[in-house]
């Protein structure tokens, strides 16, 4: 039985919201990657050609499941970068998105895509008409361009612009009559960042009520909220999540792909392993930071330079016998290393000890102790280096054998 006729089953049989939704299981998701279409218009972004099509390709070897490019009906440019990614062979399905608008989808479908994300702003419509006034016309419009995509063969995917300061039964209205029209996908967003991951858990589940199509969500981080969000709506029955690399897109952007990775992965690491060649994540995470002209952020999810930095001396000692005492995540599924941090004033001779073994240096811990008391010393007078320990090691050590 296949997802959701699964979900349909459960609901006819139980009826009850909740027990619909614990039956649910969120390992079955994909990423929608919208590097380039979201992080396009990311405030930095320019990206040519070729530079598109290395990107896609990282993508697409990490193993994103779909790869979202920006409206052919943008510039003729936009339209010829989306034919060259279609022509590079990959495994990720390319979509592109556009307008629900006949001459946009007309001018998708002749790019070699293989489906067309549409949207539809129905937040401003509704107000503008009022209640729903004209909940008919844009179903017809939506219908015309739906059948339009379908006739060619391609997979679509209807979106509501802005859903959370949507009205929620012309949304569901909406919702049902796209479902009914046998989309692929239906898609759901928080444009302004707005929406809590209480807010979206109850949108998504509500949604996963009245479509027997997957779910799209797509979320802003304007307030802090597009990891947590994308991950409830996933708990919610949300079937893809919408992500840029380091969350590049308008304003501060969207759900990062790493951040989604790390907070999926801590669920269940078997499974994100096995979908996604992880120690990719590093290399797309640096290229695209410098291709927009960006630093990693040292708090970076996964890559940060702090990310899997150990300082403080219990930490410390209990990282050295078992490192899962303080990592949620496993630096070395990425290609990562973790790292003990021994110059400053919090160190304990646990972790000097580690350090002089790491050098290979033979040092009785009466010595060790001594030494760390002395960066104790220097610490507290001024930062340290981790050369500076390094070289006191070595000094304590020929000394030692010189005595
Ligand atoms: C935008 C459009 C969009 C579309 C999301 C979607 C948004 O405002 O630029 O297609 O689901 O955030 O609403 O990115
Ligand atoms: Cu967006």
């Amino acid at each position: 039985m296949g997802r959701d006729a699964a979900i349909n089953a459960a609901e006819r049989l139980h009826r009850h919201p909740d027990t619909a939704v614990s039956v649910m299981s969120i390992d079955n998701f994909g990423i929608i990657e919208s590097t380039l279409r979201e992080g396009e218009q990311f405030s930095n972004t320019f990206f040519t050609q070729p530079q598109k099509g290395e990107i896609a390709q990282l993508l697409d070897e990490f193993g994103v499941e779909y790869i979202e490019l920006t409206s052919p009906a943008a510039s003729p440019q936009s339209r010829a970068d989306i034919e060259y990614i279609c022509g590079l062979g990959l495994k990720s399905k390319i979509l592109t998105h556009t307008r629900c608008h006949m001459d946009d989808a007309r001018m998708a479908i002749d790019t070699g895509v293989d489906g067309i994300d549409i949207l539809f702003g129905t937040s401003s419509i509704l107000r503008e008409f009022s209640h729903g006034k004209d909940i008919p016309y844009i179903i017809e419009r939506a219908r015309e361009v739906i059948q339009f995509i379908q006739e060619a063969g391609l997979e679509v995917r209807f979106s509501s612009e802005d859903s959370f300061r949507s009205d929620i039964e012309d949304l569901l209205m909406v919702y049902r009559a796209v479902s009914g029209m046998r989309v692929n996908r239906v898609g759901i967003a928080d444009t302004v960042g707005v929406a809590d991951p209480r807010q979206v858990f109850d949108l998504v589940r509500t949604v996963r009520r009245v479509v027997d199509c997957d779910i799209e969500f797509h979320g802003h981080n304007d307030s802090g909220c597009a990891i947590a969000n994308s991950y409830c709506a996933l708990e919610a029955g949300a079937t893809h999540v919408d992500t840029s690399v380091l969350g590049i897109g308008e304003r501060n952007g969207i759900t990062p792909l790493g951040g989604l990775i790390a907070r999926l992965y801590t669920r269940n690491k078997d499974l994100v392993r096995s979908k996604y060649n992880l120690p990719l994540l590093r290399e797309i995470e640096n290229l695209v930071a410098d291709l927009v002209d960006v630093n990693v952020p040292f708090n970076n999810y996964i890559t940060g330079y702090a990310a899997f930095m150990h300082k403080a001396g219990i930490h410390a000692k209990a990282m050295i016998n078992d490192p899962s005492t303080y990592e949620a995540l496993d630096p070395t599924d990425f290609g990562l290393t973790r790292y003990i941090h021994v110059a400053h004033r919090l160190v304990g001779w646990n972790a000097i000890r580690e350090r002089a073994s790491q050098l290979q240096l033979a040092l009785t811990d009466e010595e060790v102790k001594e030494i760390t008391a002395r960066v104790k010393v220097m610490a507290d007078q001024r930062r340290i280096r981790e050369d500076e320990v390094d070289a006191l090691l070595r000094d304590y050590h020929s000394n030692s054998l010189a005595a």
